[in-house]
C-alpha cells in the first residue's frame, strides 16, 4: 500500500511529516473546528478534467480546493469545460459559474492562469495565443520548476491511441463513462445516507479492468517518449483521469488526475518539490490538514 513512499520524488516527504498529516486527518481538533484553515501557499498548481457543464463535475469540491490554495501560476490542463456534453444537453448550475468566477478572480488578483485546452474543450483551441479575463490560452507550455527541471505541459489527448484512431469509439466511451458516473452518483447518495464515505465506482472499475490498465500504461509510455524526444525532464498531463507522479525510464511522468471522480491536483512547492494532492481525503475527512499530509496514497 505504501509503495509510493519509495518513489524518488516523494522521498522528501519524511515519514514524520506524513504521520503529522495523518494525525490531523485522523483526529480533528474540536477547538479548531470553526477556524478557517491557513491557506496552502505553493508555487504552482495544475488541475485538469474538471468537465464543467456535466453532472459528474464535482464543482463544490474544486471550489473548496481553489479557496484553500494560493499559487503564483495555475495551469488548467484541459477538459475544463465539457463542450461535447454541453452540445448534447445544456447543464450549467450555479456552482459551475462559481468555479469560472473563482478562476477569473485568481487571474485578476495576480495569479498567472494558463489554460491548455483538451479534447472536450477543443473549441478553445481556436483561441490559442489570446487571453480572456487574464486567462492565457495556449496549446502547450514549458514549465521550469524552482529546482530547474523543465516540464512539458499538455492535456495529452493527442497521444491517446483510441482518440487518434477512432473518434467514434472515443465518443462511445464518453457516453459509457457518463453512465458509470451517473451510477456512481446514485451509489454515493445511498452510501452517504448510510453514513458511508465517498467511494469512486469508476475509479474502481478502471483499476480492475485489465484493458484499462494497459490503456493507461500505453498512454504514459507515449507521453514519456514524446517528452524524451523533446529533450525535457518530464511531462505534466491529464486526460485519463488517473493521477500519477513517478519516473518512467528517466522521465518524470506527472498526471494531475481529475475533478469528476478522484478529486486530485498536482502542486509544486516553493523548492520545486512536486506532490499530488488528493482532495477526496478532505471530502472524506471533513477538515483540511497540512498540505503534505495529503499525498496520494495509491
Ligand atoms: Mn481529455
Amino acid at each position: 500500500m505504501r509503495a509510493w513512499l519509495n518513489r524518488p520524488l516523494l522521498r522528501s516527504l519524511t515519514p514524520t511529516s506524513l504521520l503529522a498529516g495523518g494525525g490531523v486527518l485522523g483526529e480533528p481538533a474540536l477547538d479548531d473546528a470553526n477556524e478557517p484553515p491557513a491557506p496552502w501557499k505553493v508555487r504552482t498548481v495544475w488541475i485538469s478534467d474538471v468537465h464543467l457543464g456535466t453532472p459528474g463535475c464535482q464543482a463544490d469540491a474544486l471550489l473548496a480546493f481553489l479557496r484553500q490554495v494560493e499559487c503564483e501560476t495555475l495551469y488548467l490542463v484541459g477538459d475544463i469545460v465539457d463542450g461535447w456534453q454541453l452540445r448534447r444537453n445544456w447543464y450549467w448550475p450555479q456552482a459551475h459559474n462559481d468555479v469560472v468566477q473563482k478562476l477569473l478572480r485568481k487571474a485578476r488578483k495576480g495569479t498567472r492562469v494558463i489554460f491548455i485546452p483538451g479534447n472536450h474543450d477543443e473549441f478553445a483551441r481556436a483561441f490559442v495565443g489570446h487571453a480572456f479575463g487574464g486567462i492565457e490560452v495556449a496549446e502547450e507550455w514549458l514549465h521550469t520548476t524552482a529546482d530547474g527541471r523543465r516540464l512539458w505541459v499538455t492535456h495529452g489527448d493527442l497521444y491517446d491511441g483510441v482518440i487518434q484512431c477512432a473518434r467514434w469509439l472515443a465518443l462511445l466511451g464518453d457516453q459509457l463513462y457518463e453512465f458509470t458516473l451517473k451510477l456512481n452518483r446514485h451509489l454515493n447518495t445511498t452510501r452517504a445516507r448510510m453514513g458511508l464515505p465517498y467511494w469512486s465506482l469508476s475509479r474502481y472499475l478502471k483499476l480492475k479492468v485489465k484493458r484499462a490498465v494497459s490503456y493507461v500504461a500505453d498512454f504514459e509510455q507515449a507521453l514519456a517518449r514524446e517528452a524524451r524526444r523533446r529533450g525535457v525532464h518530464g511531462v505534466v498531463c491529464g486526460h485519463i483521469h488517473h493521477a500519477e507522479l513517478r519516473m518512467l525510464d528517466g522521465i518524470l511522468y506527472a498526471n494531475d488526475g481529475d475533478w469528476v471522480e478522484s478529486l486530485t491536483a498536482l502542486v509544486e512547492h516553493a523548492d520545486g518539490r512536486l506532490q499530488i494532492v488528493d482532495w477526496s481525503a478532505v471530502a472524506r475527512g471533513g477538515c483540511i490538514p497540512a498540505l503534505e499530509g495529503l499525498a496520494q496514497a495509491t
